[in-house]
């Protein structure tokens, strides 16, 4: 299960997860490695059974681990079951199962065709391995990642609108490298008509990231034909919505299964009070501006009783991080 955990992040991330397959010999020997390249293209076990065929390898009661329940369905490709019960294969021992109801059953349908089918090794690693998506199945709506960069007392622009850069080069950098895992990046047409961002992931060179996000703008302005936001590959989306659920509902439709959400104060804060937070990764800088544009502006919270609560998320790197002279905060929401 570890080699195929390991081939499953040779996928990309996207509308689906990233799944690893691992074929056995009956004495346990390592046959063929498989992995899913992202929606369109073959499945983790279609692609193991393609490389072990490749080989010449004789698949008849051989064994297959992979990090997903393998699918029932036929979707852009599949049903994984069915390939496997054609091979021969006579024992599939999976992590967790699928949680998209169309695809979900493949585990009845081996055993109803007498292939030994085993489940739950390593789960906590295959859950942990898509978590963003696992969520996004569960809710039907893209995992929200809010992503603020401010200062010590909460601005994240002077008076005079000026913004860059708060935050360090290396907390720049890090939010490069998330933007590069991530399915799309939300902003407000306010922030495209202050700032004129190109919303891209870049190396600390300018150079661009091999896997671009989705740049989605949401609100009722228009976004001006020179946006740098619009770009010219074609990853641009303008939602004529203010409604948060109805920008997520729409990206999701549009295979996103995780947005970052870039700003700026009324975009972040419509997301909070509507509670469709998940994640939040604010990069504090050592700074004051005293007065500016705040962070955040109105939750609709008037009472301390009603004071959002959130918890330290120790993963990816841990709850508090230095970055250069910043500090880079994690939090994840009580709900999830
Ligand atoms: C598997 N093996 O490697 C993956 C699975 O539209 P499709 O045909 O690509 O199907 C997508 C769904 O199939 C996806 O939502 C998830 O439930 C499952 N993904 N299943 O057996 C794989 N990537
Ligand atoms: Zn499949």
């Amino acid at each position: 299960m570890d080699v195929a955990l390991a081939a499953a992040l040779g996928g990309p991330r996207g509308a689906n997860p990233l799944v690893g397959a691992v074929v056995l010999s009956p004495g346990g020997e390592q046959l063929a490695v498989g992995y899913h390249r992202g929606a369109g293209t073959a499945h983790a076990e279609a692609d193991a059974i393609l490389e072990a065929r490749r080989q010449g390898v004789d698949l008849a009661g051989t064994t297959m681990v992979v990090t997903l329940e393998p699918c029932n369905h036929v979707g852009r490709t599949g049903p994984c079951a069915q390939a496997i019960i054609e091979a021969g294969i006579s024992k599939v021992i999976y992590a967790v199962d699928d949680p998209h109801d169309p695809a979900a059953g493949g585990a009845r349908t081996l055993q109803a065709a007498g292939v030994d089918v085993e489940s739950g090794l390593a789960a906590d690693q295959a859950l942990n391995l898509n978590r963003e998506w696992f969520d996004a199945v569960a809710t039907k709506r893209p995992f929200v990642t809010l992503h603020i960069a401010q200062t010590l007392d909460s601005r994240i622009a002077a008076v005079d609108g000026t913004s860059q850069w708060i935050s360090s080069p290396e907390s720049l950098a890090d939010n490069h490298g998330l933007r590069g895992l991530i399915d799309a990046i939300l902003v407000g047409t306010g922030t495209v008509l202050i700032d004129d961002p190109r919303l891209t992931a870049r190396a600390s060179d300018g150079s661009l990231a091999e896997r671009q996000p989705l740049r989605a703008v949401m609100g009722l302005r228009d976004v001006p034909e020179d946006a740098a936001v619009r770009g010219t590959d074609g990853l641009f989306v303008h939602l004529k919505t203010r409604d948060p659920a109805e920008a997520l509902s729409q990206l999701f439709h549009q295979g996103v299964r995780h947005v970052m959400v870039e700003g700026g104060s009324s975009i972040l804060s419509t997301f909070l009070a509507a509670g469709l937070v998940d994640e939040l990764i604010v990069y504090l800088a050592p700074t004051l501006l005293g007065s500016g544009t705040p962070a955040l502006n109105d939750l609709g919270i008037t009472t301390l009783a009603d004071a959002q609560h959130w918890a330290w998320d120790e993963a990816g790197g841990g709850a508090v991080q230095n970055l250069g002279n910043d500090l880079r905060l994690h939090l994840r929401s009580m709900r999830s």
